[in-house]
């Protein structure tokens, strides 16, 4: 009887897998399956064997496997794992914070990528060491942007002074940011000296890579509206330059009159504490024009900034925000990984919508219970 069910079992598996794969023909599914759980198998293999005080030892010498080992036990979603992040980045911490840290952002096809890419020969010829990374909440979902990114950093990824991460997977945009700080301060502890974010323009992501950069580049277009854009005043506001890319052939003009009323609109934003003002300017990737003075601007604010003690002070103030930050997305997951609260979740949920407690009162209830459950 048995064996007849595991018969029926895997007949109705191949039944669902072929049709899948005959509605979906561009996709093997199978063999994607198969794919994926080899992959799930070897990282689970590599991480067994990762052991934090041999990985410190590599970092330090800027070895970029034991970097890569080092990311991947940061970014492990196994809550075993925890610890030996935590000792790792509190190791690398002590040597870390030497570099520059700078955001890129922009809607998605504005040329940041590319952009990366020459900036990134600019500075190695400078004989600077890059590391790339990325946050993008949306790259869980959709497979990410890590192809993308591999074909037009081409050059980039195959030089010995850069290295490249594509965005960590995760359900929140708090983990994922969480665990790209901590990345960071890997890279930094493995002798990078100008570490690069980009970031996918969806609105949140800009914020929260703002809170972990001393320099925000925010990257446009010209010719589109700021709506068009999907640019908020608030992220132009935060942004630290703004770049006009694709500035070549029949763009040159257009590209330069978008910097004119850029320029123009930016003198109406509050100034910032920093005492720094954003510069304007455009650029092109592909003609390799305008991006030796992007790392001259970032250059002149780093020294600014240094000078009036602006650098320092704003790194201390990120590390207090992410001290709450992290703390809150522990209590978060503390309270919505426990099925007891989940259950009361739900039972006053059908409460409040049936009117006879508010949603206040209700909250206060199930917080109470998570009280004196001795969670807190
Ligand atoms: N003309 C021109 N096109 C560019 C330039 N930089 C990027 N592009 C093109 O713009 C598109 C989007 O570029 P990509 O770097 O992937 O943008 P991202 O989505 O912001 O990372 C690609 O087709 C690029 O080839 C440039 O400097 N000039
Ligand atoms: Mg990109």
């Amino acid at each position: 009887m048995m064996q007849f069910i595991g018969i029926i079992v895997i007949v109705l598996n191949n039944t669902s897998v072929s049709k899948i794969n005959y509605l979906y023909p561009q996709y093997n599914f199978s063999m994607k399956k198969k794919k994926i759980n080899d992959w799930i198998k070897k990282r689970q293999e590599h991480l067994k064997k990762i052991n934090p005080e041999e990985i410190f030892d590599g970092i330090r010498q800027g070895d970029r496997v034991a970097l890569s080992s080092g990311i991947t036990l940061v970014e492990s979603q196994n809550p075993e794992h925890r610890q030996d992040a935590n000792d790792l980045v509190q190791r690398c911490l002590k040597i870390s914070g030497n570099s520059i840290r700078i955001g890129v952002t922009g809607v998605p096809g504005v040329g940041k990528s590319t952009f990366i890419e020459s900036f990134g020969k600019v500075l190695i010829e400078k004989g600077h060491q890059l590391a790339v990374l990325a946050v993008d909440p949306t790259s869980s979902i959709s497979g990410g942007s890590i192809l993308g990114d591999k074909t037009r950093m081409h050059e980039l990824s195959v030089n010995e002074s850069a290295f490249i991460r594509p965005s960590p997977a995760g359900d929140t945009l708090g983990g994922v940011a969480r665990k790209t700080r901590e990345t960071i301060i890997l890279c930094e502890a493995a002798g990078f000296d100008v570490i690069l974010i980009e970031t996918v323009g969806v609105g949140q992501s800009e914020t929260v890579v703002k809170s972990m950069v001393d320099f925000f580049l925010l990257l446009m277009l010209s010719g589109a509206g700021d709506e068009l854009q999907g640019i908020k005043k608030g992220i132009m506001e935060m942004a630290d330059a703004l770049v006009i890319t694709k500035a070549d052939g029949d763009n040159v003009k257009k590209s330069k009159m978008a910097a004119r009323e850029y320029k123009n609109a930016m003198h109406l934003f509050p100034p910032n504490e920093n005492e720094w003002i954003p510069q304007v300017a455009t650029c092109s990737s592909y003609a390799n024009e305008g991006v030796d003075d992007v790392w001259e601007v970032i250059t002149s604010f780093q020294n600014q900034i240094k000078l009036n003690g602006y650098f320092e002070k704003t790194r201390h103030e990120q590390d207090k925000k992410w001290l709450s930050e992290t703390l809150k997305e522990m209590l978060l997951n503390d309270f919505f990984s426990d099925a007891k609260m989940l259950e009361e979740l739900k039972r006053m949920q059908n409460i409040v919508a049936k009117g006879e407690l508010s949603s206040f009162q209700a909250a206060e209830i199930i917080y109470q219970l998570y009280k004196n459950d001795g969670r807190i």
